[in-house]
């Protein structure tokens, strides 16, 4: 998030751009694409100051279907390009838009560094568990068991946690929502209130290639009962207040109990600022437990930007910049007229 003043508010029509959008009817990206567009005009800032950056993947359409800068670019390098951006103009504020496959397959590396170095800027990670563009091969996040064209007899590898990977990686803002939930915009508030890269994974139903994977906790029957939303301060209750979690002191780990009459008390408060809670957080079963959302870690850091522009700044104070001293430094030599015949 960048401090720019005065901003001419917007509203959610001025970040629609004219082009048709190339989604699936029913896909879960409409509703991030709309989220997002609401959002916008309530985080004070403006078209103009704003870049998305893409992938590749259905979800890296997005920056066609936001009225900012954009780009759309190759697959798994949006974490590079994005750099580049923050780097020649930190004021900009800086989004990144990926999937699943883009940001954990052949962007894996690049995501990693992205968040470890703590660039300033929001990362919304489409998760279908699938690849959507290339037509529903497995990816790095697919349940073990999955069919897809690429794995036609159920996929045998244990999948991937994008949240456990970008704790793992460093990251300093980790965070879940899901595409239809109002919740969305809060989540993403947060995300952007945070200096440093900000993950958020977005639980996106691909309703071509793997429909309802999500509904054992999206459903509206299964929502109450399997959905924690955590808040920071707050006891960690679910399932209308009736459930909560405790910590297992004895063995480190997290347990669901019965809140009786709304007696809280025992129950573990959300500190966002507590990597272990976190950790365990991320980790918890799904079925077991419920499947944790919101902001699950926020504990700011320096951002990659800010050491860059002060160690430059640094390097370059009281000196005169002279480009002829510069060109003629070091070894010189003169170019024959004319070409050497041996
Ligand atoms: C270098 C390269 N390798 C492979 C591809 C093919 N490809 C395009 S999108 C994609 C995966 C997209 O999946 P995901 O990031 O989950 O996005 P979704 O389409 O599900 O939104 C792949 C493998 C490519 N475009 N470029
Ligand atoms: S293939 Fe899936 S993710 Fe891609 S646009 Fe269609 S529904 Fe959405």
């Amino acid at each position: 998030m960048n401090d720019m003043t005065p901003v001419i508010p917007s509203k959610p029509k001025d970040w629609e751009t004219d082009q048709e959008v190339r989604w699936c009817p029913g896909c879960g990206d409409y509703a991030v694409l709309k989220a997002v567009q609401r959002t916008m005009p309530e985080l004070g800032v403006r078209p103009e100051n704003t870049v998305f950056v893409s992938g590749i993947g259905c979800s890296s359409r997005f920056p066609y279907y936001m009225e900012t800068y954009g780009f759309h670019t190759i697959h798994g390098r949006a974490p590079a390009v994005a750099t580049g951006v923050k780097l020649a103009n930190p004021n900009l504020d800086v989004w990144i838009i990926t999937g699943d496959g883009d940001a954990l397959s052949i962007g894996g590396n690049h995501t990693m560094h992205l968040l470890r170095r703590n660039l300033d800027c929001q990362v919304l990670l489409f998760n279908n568990e699938i690849y959507g563009l290339t037509k529903g091969q497995y990816s790095p996040t697919s349940r073990v068991g999955t069919r897809s064209p690429s794995t036609p007899f159920g996929s045998v590898d244990r999948p991937a946690s994008p949240c456990a990977f970008a704790l793992g990686s460093g990251a300093r803002f980790v965070s879940r929502a899901v595409d239809v939930h109002k919740n969305l915009p809060t989540v993403l508030k947060a995300a952007h209130a945070h200096k440093g890269a900000s993950l958020v994974e977005i639980f996106q139903n691909c309703i071509v290639y793997n429909d309802d994977v999500f509904a054992p906790f999206t459903a509206k029957p299964n929502a109450a009962a399997n959905q924690l939303w955590v808040e920071h301060g707050k006891p960690m209750v679910f399932d209308g207040g009736t459930k909560g979690l405790v910590l297992d002191r004895d063995r480190l780990t997290l347990k669901v109990v019965e809140v009786v009459d709304g007696d809280t008390s025992g129950v573990l408060v959300h500190d966002q600022a507590n990597r272990m809670i976190a950790h365990l957080l991320v980790e918890m079963p799904f079925g077991a437990f419920p499947m944790a959302l919101g902001v699950l870690y926020n504990d700011p850091a320096p951002t990659f930007e800010s050491a860059v522009v002060q160690q430059n700044s640094a390097a370059a104070a009281g000196k005169v910049p002279d480009l002829q001293k510069l060109v003629s430094k070091g070894q010189t030599w003169m170019v024959d007229k004319e070409p050497r015949t041996e």
